[in-house]
């Protein structure tokens, strides 16, 4: 089937800065519409987020990138037979760089997975049928519902105090999330701490320390008549380069050094039924990486983000070098989705625990809940049980468990 329109557009995304929705029709009429997330603790390999830099929106419009869809791709695939190989391949021909600096890979991605979706409809088919090769399994949703770092203006260091509740059927473990978050505003509230909410959903208190964040989730746990360590674990996202600067790591205002960072990881993980820690170092140290892997074994998951922003080539080097057993997986970090999907497929053949993930800048397209259920991924992070951007994520997944069932 043919291809004959490609149109992008300028839409806003869930913090009010602009990003890119595009939308693809078929000569049989068939379309598909998608939206790229955007982030905000970055990594630095990731490839470029496409951005106007001008007096519009702070510097954040992105009208080149629509224009790169509208004007470069848009002719370059008009009358190509679909097939998201050659879709992917020509855009990577036309961009020609390393790091999708001159399309953007906010517009290629975009139409990469317009494509994917139309393939989808093509054969009449739901998006996780499509991308499955047989089982479906639901992932477990990593529920961000303290939020620090980046992500919120409040004294918490980590960015992300995540619930991972272990019920059998995902419509359980969102009604445990979701249990917890509103015992956890009402815990909030007795303690006269704020309960507004940051970029993700997850409330955004001052705390006195990093570590309280944990025991405050081990209250709300318990007060919804739910036991930590059984019903419900914990998952941790550090993103530990935004606390990094010439050697130190800042944490409840002390500056540590790796091993005392380390120790302190060992000391939280040791007291707390936490599951996951996700970039406890800084995105060149795959060594620090390597030695906290090597420590608890499968005991728990090291999750490299910005270690390998989702591309198979530092993938690659986490796997030779035993750096992490885990990836968060975002497609906008590669770009298209034949090389977002190339790197799953090598994280699952290599044992590494898959967990597919929204950015904290985020639209209503819900293809992460799909990819999550049709690749068989493991886990799910999309933010808080709060927020509408967040919600239809979740509601996906209620769709498509009711589906299968
Ligand atoms: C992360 C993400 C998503 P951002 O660090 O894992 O939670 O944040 O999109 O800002 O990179
Ligand atoms: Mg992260």
């Amino acid at each position: 089937m043919k291809i004959k329109e490609i149109k992008a557009r300028e839409i806003l995304d869930s913090r009010s800065n602009p990003t890119i929705e595009v939308k693809m029709v078929l000569e049989n009429g068939i379309e598909s519409t998608s939206s790229v997330p955007s982030g905000a603790s970055t990594g630095s390999k990731e490839a470029l987020e496409l951005r106007d830099n001008d007096e519009r929106f702070h510097g954040k419009g992105v009208l080149k990138a629509v224009k790169n869809v509208n004007e470069i791709i848009a002719p370059a695939l008009f009358n190509m037979h679909l097939n998201i190989n050659d879709v992917d391949k020509k855009m990577l021909e036309l961009d020609g760089t390393e790091n999708k600096s001159i399309l953007g890979a906010n517009a290629i991605l975009g139409v990469s997975l317009c494509a994917l979706k139309c393939l989808a409809a093509l054969e009449g088919k739901e998006l996780y049928e499509f991308v499955s090769t047989g089982n479906f399994n639901m992932p477990l949703p990593m529920i961000n519902v303290i939020n620090g770092g980046k992500h919120a203006d409040n004294n918490l260091d980590f960015q992300e105090f995540m619930l991972v509740p272990a019920q059998k059927s995902e419509k359980e473990r969102i009604r445990c999330a979701s249990e917890i978050f509103n015992t956890l505003k009402s815990t909030l509230k007795k303690y006269h701490l704020s309960t507004g909410v940051g970029d993700e959903g997850g409330f955004a208190p001052d705390l006195n320390n990093n570590e309280e964040a944990l025991m405050i989730l081990l209250m709300a746990i318990t007060d919804s008549g739910y036991t930590p360590g059984k019903d419900v674990f914990l998952a941790l996202d550090i993103a530990a380069s935004e606390i990094y600067k010439d050697g130190f790591y800042t944490v409840d205002n002390k500056k540590l050094t790796k091993e005392k960072l380390f120790d302190y990881y060992v000391y939280l993980i040791k007291k707390y039924p936490i599951i996951s820690i996700e970039d406890p170092f800084e995105e060149n140290d795959f060594e620090s990486f390597r030695k906290l892997t090597e420590y608890f074994g499968n005991k728990i998951m090291v999750v490299g983000d910005d270690l390998f922003v989702s591309q198979k080539k530092y993938l690659e080097k986490g796997i030779e070098l035993g750096a992490g057993n885990a990836i968060l997986l975002k497609a906008n970090q590669v770009g298209s989705i034949t090389e977002f999907f190339d790197t799953i497929y090598l994280a699952k053949k290599s044992g590494y625990k898959t967990i597919i993930s929204h950015r904290s800048g985020e639209t209503l397209d819900t293809f992460i809940a799909d990819l999550g259920v049709g690749l068989n991924l493991d886990f799910i992070k999309t933010g808080s049980v709060s927020r509408g951007e967040r919600i239809c994520k979740y509601n996906r997944l209620l769709e498509i468990e009711d589906k299968l069932n």
